[in-house]
């Protein structure tokens, strides 16, 4: 049986998005990332989560397990040709390395107890964001998906960034088509 370490709270979420909207058989594995021990480091030296065992391969960073997931198990999500393929690819980058990064100072500040926040950490991560947001609403003007006719990997690993506004509270309401693309995302059983 397939095993994805790290539960849907960390960045194992774009993966368990993914395994859900393939329907992949797996089982879900949690590792205590203040201790993760001598067994899972050998799966993974970085001692981080997600990691995925697919019988004797062994696949580390959320990212590469989404793209051989989909590869091996449904490739229709990565695109119908060369060229969707290859703007799956620059999404799913912009995504972990553009958007990233400020959303996830954002969301431990968010989630630290009040009297510990740094709320200029909030003001400025949610100020980086904006025109990141700009970029992604812009793109999405007249869209339906991510990429092409249908929906793709791009908006599994957009989403799975994007999303996190919503659990956050972060106002979106000036990016009319950001929201339409979440909404229709928050509909679809793999986002809930
Ligand atoms: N680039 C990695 C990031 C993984 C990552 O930072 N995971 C966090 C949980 S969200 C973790 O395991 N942290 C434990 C630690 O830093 O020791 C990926 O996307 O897989």
């Amino acid at each position: 049986m397939i095993k994805l370490y790290g539960s849907k709270m960390t960045s194992a979420y774009r993966c368990h998005v993914l395994a859900k909207e393939i329907g992949l058989k797996y089982e879900e594995v949690s590792v205590d990332l203040g201790n993760p021990g001598e067994g899972y480091l050998k799966l993974n030296p970085n001692g981080k989560v997600p990691c995925l065992v697919d019988g004797e391969f062994v696949l580390w960073e959320s990212m590469a397990i989404n793209f051989y997931l989909a590869g091996k198990y449904n490739p229709e999500l990565l695109g119908s040709s060369i060229e969707e393929r290859a703007l799956i690819d620059q999404w799913s980058y912009w995504a972990i390395l553009e958007l990233q990064p400020d959303m996830f100072k954002v969301v431990v500040q968010v989630f630290t107890p009040e009297d510990k926040r740094d709320k200029d950490v909030i003001k400025n991560g949610t100020a980086n964001m904006k025109p990141k947001h700009r970029i992604l609403d812009d793109y999405l003007k007249g869209r339906e998906y991510m990429v092409g006719k249908a929906f793709t990997l791009a908006d599994i690993n957009v989403g799975s960034v994007a999303i996190v506004n919503r659990m956050i509270g972060n106002d979106l309401s000036e990016f009319v088509h950001l929201e339409k693309w979440l909404n229709m995302l928050g509909k679809r059983p793999c986002f809930r």
